[in-house]
């Protein structure tokens, strides 16, 4: 498909790098690689991700060759980030994730083009206020006749929006919809049928000592519990709980580990499941297309600063809710966070999930109504360039 935002014939910008440093986990190649395929597959780009940790990316897509300096992979060039990406000639959109950095020689390429490209930091999710006052501003190279621009993902319409490719919210719909498809889903990614009465819950998280007492107030309580426990950090802790159990079993618990899926298939998971835990950057936002409740282990930050980024979440997605299910679920949002006991606050959750639930699909088509990353970021890069052509 061609381009439909950056479609004017006199100024064809068609090539885009985006830059990517692997610093843990998988979250920044898992955001890189959303946004690449985006462009290059709905808009027409003709994009290269440049990567410096191929190994990790592999994890997200299996078909990757990990020792390969270069190859194509659904519709992008993806390239190893090594010393010879230095002397690649600079695309017309330029876009280090993360602030990032691209090699010094590659900065002075862009500077000694004639038209400069546009170039763009894409920073870290936050819902902080301050985020609308800072999402475009220009940052001016202390040398080079070059201005890079911050871009903010964000949840309001002053921000650069969320990741969200065509098609995906009517996918998740028609998944949520289509029991069939539902069985099918479970018995491909873990041979099972998961109980029709239970709870069913999906856990990705880091290391968390939250996580033993949630599992006694699950394998105790008062609902049967379905848990798919997806691979991450938070396993040790997992296998540690079902050891210390001994014959007390797991109760009105069950556990179903799951291998690392596809991201398209986690999608399907969060759809799958009235509950999601999730974590970092990436699983948070997916949760909430998903339109399915939510616990977020945000990534922990010097000082603690992951708290005051949670509070301004909290507050924007709870202030519609009643007092009972906001409090209910600002109880465990904080007691996950900070390893406390989160099983303490289990029961007020489950009485809210009915509330909960349908508070997420409003969520979700409230975001959708402000548009989605990728086309803001296109719409914002063609200003620049025809502002820079005038
Ligand atoms: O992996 P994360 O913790 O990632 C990050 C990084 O740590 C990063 O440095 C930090 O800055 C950021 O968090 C805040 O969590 P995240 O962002 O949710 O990324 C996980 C990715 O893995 C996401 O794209 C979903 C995907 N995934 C699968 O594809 N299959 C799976 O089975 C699971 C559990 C996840």
């Amino acid at each position: 498909m061609r381009n439909p935002i950056l479609r004017n014939p006199a100024m064809p910008v068609t090539r885009c790098d985006i830059f990517c440093k692997v610093i843990d986990n998988y979250g920044d190649i898992g955001v890189c690689w959303r946004l690449a395929r985006q462009l290059a597959v709905e808009h027409g780009l003709v994009v290269r991700l440049w990567v410096d940790d191929l190994a990790s990316f592999q994890h997200l897509t299996p078909t990757l060759d990990p020792h390969a300096g270069s190859q194509m992979l659904d519709g992008v060039r993806v390239c190893h980030w090594n010393e010879d990406t230095a002397r690649t000639t600079p695309a017309d959109i330029v876009i280090e994730a993360f602030a990032c950095d691209p090699p010094e020689a590659y900065v002075h390429a862009m500077a000694n083009r004639g038209s400069k490209p546009a170039w763009i930091n894409l920073e870290y999710l936050s819902a902080e206020g301050w985020v609308e006052g800072s999402h475009a501003l220009p940052s001016p190279h202390p040398r080079l006749p070059l201005v890079k621009h911050f871009f903010f993902p964000g949840f309001t319409a002053h921000t650069g929006g969320l990741i969200r490719e065509a098609g995906l919210v009517e996918r998740v719909q028609d998944f949520r919809q289509n029991a069939a498809a539902q069985t099918a889903f479970w018995q491909r990614i873990a041979r099972i049928t998961p109980p029709a009465q239970a709870v069913k819950v999906s856990l990705f998280s880091y290391e968390n000592s939250a996580i033993p007492g949630l599992l006694d107030a699950w394998a105790e309580g008062t609902r049967e519990i379905f848990c798919a426990v997806t691979t991450g950090r938070h396993l040790a802790q997992l296998h540690a709980w079902l050891e210390a159990r001994g014959p007390r079993g797991t109760g009105r618990l069950s556990l179903a580990f799951l291998p690392f899926l596809s991201q398209a298939d986690y999608d399907l998971l969060l759809a799958a499941c009235d509950l999601n835990f999730v974590r970092g950057e990436d699983s948070f936002v997916r949760a909430q297309w998903a339109a399915r409740p939510l616990v977020w282990h945000i990534y922990r930050q010097e000082d603690d600063y992951q708290r005051v980024k949670l509070g301004a979440f909290l507050n924007r997605y709870t202030a519609t809710l009643t007092p009972a299910a906001s409090s209910a679920l600002q109880a465990l949002w904080h007691a996950w966070e900070a390893g406390g006991n989160a099983g303490k606050h289990w029961p007020a959750l489950l009485a809210a999930l009915p509330e909960l639930q349908a508070h997420a699909l409003f969520w979700q088509e409230n975001l959708v109504s402000q548009g989605d990353l990728a086309a803001k970021l296109l719409i914002f890069c063609q200003n620049l360039l025809e502002c820079r052509a005038l």
